[in-house]
């Protein structure tokens, strides 16, 4: 066990710095969650890296990697209801998935109490969207948390675990990009006592379970009156808490992330306003905010993305009558992204110009070079993608995936054109071919989005004889998210074959190739598309990311790295132009170079150059 695991579980108080996403996960130690359970995406996945430091036998805390979220979300309710404290995290758009199941969870009785974690990605850092999870709070009866640094990451976790205990309900903490990332110096508690008891508590009593006809009526009765409840709990919370530099006539609310643009503005400028933070956010305390909003003449309300709080404290000052000034964001574009401190003295600027006068370019600018984002050097979708572009016939329309194959979109490739979400590309696929007899439509799809949500639609493909092909990019680990185990990894349990798995739900023409053999896949996906229906090509190669990191940490590794014979060069570019591959530098003078901190002289470059002028540095390497 390394020196962070132990200290994860030592026993005794200390304090470090830390990233939130960790202190989370001693949160989780300290509070004795029984139970935790995720899919992989940003920006929370380094929970999960936390807790797997600490090996099995040194934590009584189960954890798992679930097939999606909604799964995940449904072990952790189970647990819940057997008397264990659980917890679930996953990204925003994992709400989307685990929202069937997650929108009951309100009206049930979770005897083990369950805090579900939200990562919402407010600038969509690493998301197809930046959709705004306080909307699910409101709409599924779950009181939210919303903590704004590292530090809150930590304590908030540790009061939603007593609220839900106490109230038997799921809590959600919803956290966003920076929160999880920044990193900050905590003092941690120390980990009381918590006796190993793991006896089924589950009893049918506990509930009803079964939200069905005539017990949803008592079982939302139940969940509203609990939100009046906490609303109570939200006036005394001190996670609602007035922040004042001064006595003064102008206040701002805000929560979550915000409030640290707010203090760096507030110091900048010297101004004296108000703040009162909302860090218990839902229901939040209306007896403190009409108290703010009357001892205020304008009030300034600051959320990042939707306007929520905006409209639901509008109203109540409209109720009450409330004769204070209320400002909102003025524009669009200020309900788009992260508010950084330039964006937000942009807003308090739109209101006191005087005390935030309007500044004409954001003071740190960040200058950086634009780059597409690429795969890596020796990455076997990027193989793919080249055999597979030379089989298609004029017209064909792609459709691609989540996953690292996505980024086979940009240039040079221009595969994968329309995305909407994981396991979307059987359906859109199946969509775009119906009665199509003028284009082929063929789609990607990455090996853990199949488990995760790509089974229905290539079964829907296969019951409805969809006419297309699809390429499933196995690269035998979730890469894009950090190489995390899934169903056909064969790290957890046994391996679930994604072969036999088709064959066995009757796809009628299946192969599978390396992609690293390029010119067999390109005829294997000929072979596919003439095909009358639903045809299948495993496309395989590891990860190669995965692959290298294992190798450098074996003794005398050896970076490996192919050569370009300048002699024989003849510039066609064909290395850079149609297989991209990040390691080809071309010089001013014309002459292409290998760039050797990023070749990993895997040669899957080799067979792409028309006149081979590219082969491995060392003659060993071939091997
Ligand atoms: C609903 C949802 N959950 C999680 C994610 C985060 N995510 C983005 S890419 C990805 C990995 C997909 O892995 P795989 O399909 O194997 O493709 P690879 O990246 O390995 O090529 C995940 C989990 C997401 N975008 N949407």
């Amino acid at each position: 066990m390394n020196q962070f695991a132990r200290n994860l579980i030592r026993k005794d108080s200390w304090s470090d710095m830390m990233m939130g996403n960790y202190a989370v996960a001693r949160a989780m130690f300290e509070t004795g969650v029984r139970v935790a359970t995720t899919y992989p995406g940003s920006p929370v996945p380094e929970i999960a890296n936390a807790i797997l430091t600490v090996p099995e036998d040194h934590r009584d805390l189960y954890f798992q990697y679930s097939t999606n979220e909604k799964v995940a979300l449904e072990v952790a309710f189970g647990a819940s209801i057997n008397g264990h404290l659980s917890t679930v995290f996953f990204k925003s758009v994992g709400l989307n998935v685990a929202a069937d199941s997650a929108i009951q969870l309100g009206l049930l009785n979770l005897i083990g109490g369950m805090v579900i974690i939200l990562g919402d990605d407010p600038g969509a850092h690493s998301s197809q969207n930046e959709q705004d999870n306080r909307h699910f709070a409101r709409q599924s009866y779950i009181p939210m948390f919303e903590p704004a640094t590292p530090t809150e990451a930590y304590q908030m976790f540790k009061e939603a675990v007593k609220i839900s205990r106490k109230y038997q309900a799921p809590v959600f903490m919803r956290l966003t990009t920076h929160v999880c990332h920044a990193k900050e110096r905590i003092r941690f508690a120390e980990i009381p006592e918590h006796p190993s008891d793991w006896t089924s508590q589950f009893n049918r009593h506990n509930g009803p379970y079964l939200p069905i006809t005539k017990d949803v009526f008592p079982l939302k009765k139940k969940a509203l009156g609990r939100l009046e409840e906490l609303e109570k709990y939200a006036e005394q919370c001190h996670f609602n808490k007035i922040l004042s530099n001064a006595p003064t006539k102008a206040g701002i609310i805000t929560s979550s992330m915000p409030i640290l643009s707010l203090q760096e503005n507030l110091l900048e400028s010297g101004a004296s306003i108000d703040i009162l933070k909302l860090g218990f956010s839902y229901p939040w305390p209306k007896g403190k905010v009409l108290d703010f909003l009357k001892s205020h003449d304008e009030v300034l309300i600051l959320e990042e993305l939707d306007r929520i709080l905006e409209q639901e404290i509008k109203s109540l000052a409209f109720d009450e009558n409330i004769q204070c000034k209320i400002y909102v964001r003025k524009t669009g574009d200020d309900l788009m992204g992260e508010l950084l401190p330039h964006r937000t003295w942009k807003i308090l600027s739109d209101f006191w110009p005087a005390l935030f006068p309007p500044k004409r370019k954001p003071e740190q600018e960040l200058i950086v070079g634009k780059r597409v984002p690429q795969m890596c050097p020796g990455c076997g979708h990027r193989s793919a993608f080249h055999a597979i572009k030379k089989a298609l016939p004029d017209g064909t329309i792609t459709v691609g995936d989540i996953g690292c194959h996505s980024l086979g979109f940009f240039k040079p490739y221009f595969m994968g054109e329309a995305l909407l979400s994981m396991g979307h590309s059987n359906g859109t696929g199946a969509g775009l071919s119906i009665r199509n007899k003028d284009r082929k439509v063929l789609t990607f799809i990455g090996d853990s989005t199949f488990f995760h949500a790509g089974i229905p639609g290539i079964i829907n493909a296969i019951m409805n004889n969809h006419n297309m092909t699809l390429v499933i990019m196995e690269n035998g680990t979730t890469a894009m998210t950090g190489h995390q185990p899934h169903a056909g990894t064969g790290e957890i349990g046994d391996k679930i074959s994604i072969q036999k798995l088709l064959e066995a739900i009757g796809v009628k023409f299946l192969s599978r190739v390396d992609t690293y053999k390029q010119s067999e896949l390109t005829q294997h996906i000929k072979d596919a598309m003439e095909f009358e229906g639903f045809a299948v090509v495993i496309a395989s190669h590891p990860c190669m990311l995965k692959f290298t990191r294992i190798q450098r940490q074996k003794p005398n590794y050896k970076q490996h790295h192919v050569h370009i014979d300048q002699n024989i060069c003849n510039k066609t570019y064909e290395c850079i132009e149609k297989f991209g591959c990040p390691s080809f530098t071309k010089h001013n003078d014309g002459h292409v170079a290998i760039n050797e901190d990023l070749c990993i002289g895997d040669g899957s470059c080799i067979q792409t150059c028309p006149v081979t002028a590219i082969n491995h540095a060392n003659k060993e390497d071939k091997k």
